[in-house]
């Protein structure tokens, strides 16, 4: 066997100075609404997906767009000090009882969809059109049914299979499930959701960086302890003041669980105050709460006030979201077997980085999303939130969301 593994496609492949691979260049070349055909086989049987909406469904999704945040307990519970020294806020309980419902079915649909193209012939897809040759390899059944009813779980070592071309055009429902599902697209563009982004972020100008599906079902095994990176050359770098830190292109987890969760064995997130100051999510790392007490987290404290880190164990109501900086610490708890699916919604937005007036590239904005908004597809509002995937001024030339 002579040929190379395929590398995973670039992830913005319109910041790049030129594409070399000519089967991608194509894929770039034509219409957008050929792209978006190819990243909805007939299998997932979504003929009504924003990505393949004209902008009378745009303009009816605005018009009948009602509240989600009750905006009096969002700005109650919020204490922007707070946030910035202990990384991160939680909103107990903000969302509207009709957005509670309706994100609920959003995310038991989007989690179908994923289902879905698992289940199915993956021989089906169109792989030349997505900008590659056809995969020589398949998953095996047995992770196949692993996957199924959660997310995360599908193995993405390398691109063999295709999965990671799967997931960075956004074929799986998990990954910018806002392309899927009309009440989470909806959501990407609220004028609360960026008001939300604005407050956490302590800046008019948000973008956006990407958005996942979080489910988890009973016996989901729990989720390791880590941060992530912001690039911009503040990652795994020296501690900071509070100011410096604020200014930095960060990004707001912003965590949505309709349904809430218990502290206890029901997939619920945990925390780390004061963790995102150190900076260091090359070290920040465990497979459990005691790998992280044992190891990353003894004898560290919290630069502010001083109190030894802690693991917090959050428990919430319906209708709670939780807003984390990227470089907070934090993991998942396990999934009993003999509860019922956690559901969550990832919204991550940026701010520019406020000395160097740099955007920094998103982690994850499908190429048929990033060619729309180039060739002003989109609605202004949506262009503008994905304007860092594909504005190379904007980004000063940078491609990599974790560049320096
Ligand atoms: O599932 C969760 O609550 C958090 C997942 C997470 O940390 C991640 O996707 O990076
Ligand atoms: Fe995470």
């Amino acid at each position: 066997m002579t040929e190379s593994r395929p590398p995973a496609p670039p992830k913005n492949p319109l910041l790049l100075p030129r594409i070399d691979d000519p089967l991608m260049a194509k894929a770039l070349e034509g219409p957008t609404a050929e792209l978006a055909r190819v990243t909805r086989p007939d299998f997932m049987q979504n003929p009504d997906s924003p990505v393949e909406w004209s902008s009378q469904e745009f303009a009816r999704m605005e018009a009948e767009r009602e509240d989600f945040l009750d905006w009096q307990a969002v700005i109650g519970q919020f204490d922007a000090e707070a946030f910035l020294r202990d990384g991160y806020a939680v909103f107990q309980g903000v969302m509207s009882p009709g957005a509670v419902d309706a994100w609920t079915a959003a995310l038991q649909r989007g989690q179908e969809l994923n289902d879905r193209l698992l289940s199915a012939d993956w021989g089906a897809v169109d792989w030349e059109r997505l900008g590659r040759r056809p995969p020589t390899a398949t998953v095996d059944p047995e992770d196949i049914r692993a996957a199924l009813g959660g997310s995360q779980l599908v193995p993405q070592g390398d691109d063999e299979s295709g999965v990671k071309t799967l997931r960075q055009n956004s074929v799986f429902a998990e990954y910018f499930s806002v392309g899927h599902v009309a009440y989470l697209m909806n959501l990407l563009t609220h004028p609360q959701m960026l008001d939300l982004q604005r407050l956490c972020l302590g800046s008019d100008t948000v973008y956006f960086d990407h958005n996942q599906l979080l489910t988890r079902a009973p016996g989901y095994a729990g989720g390791g302890w880590h941060s992530h990176q912001i690039g911009s050359g503040c990652d795994n770098a020296e501690p900071v003041g509070l100011e410096e830190y604020r200014r930095q292109p960060n990004i707001n987890l912003t965590l949505c669980y309709p349904q809430g969760f218990s502290a206890d064995e029901d997939g619920g997130l945990k925390l780390v105050r004061g963790s995102h100051l150190s900076r260091d999510p090359a070290g920040c790392r465990a497979p459990d709460d005691e790998a992280l007490r044992e190891g990353w987290m003894r004898d560290r404290e919290h630069p502010v006030t001083g109190r030894l880190f802690e693991i917090e164990r959050l428990a919430l109501p319906p209708g709670s979201i939780v807003c984390c900086l990227s470089h907070a610490a934090h993991a998942v708890a396990p999934k009993a077997q003999e509860r019922s699916t956690r559901w969550c919604s990832l919204f991550c937005y940026r701010k520019v980085d406020e000395v160097s007036g740099i955007a920094q590239p998103p982690h994850a904005v499908p190429p048929v999303w990033a060619l729309k908004a180039q060739r002003g597809e989109l609605p202004d509002a949506l262009t503008q939130l994905l304007r860092p995937s594909f504005d190379r001024q904007l980004t000063a030339g940078r491609c990599d969301p974790c560049e320096g």
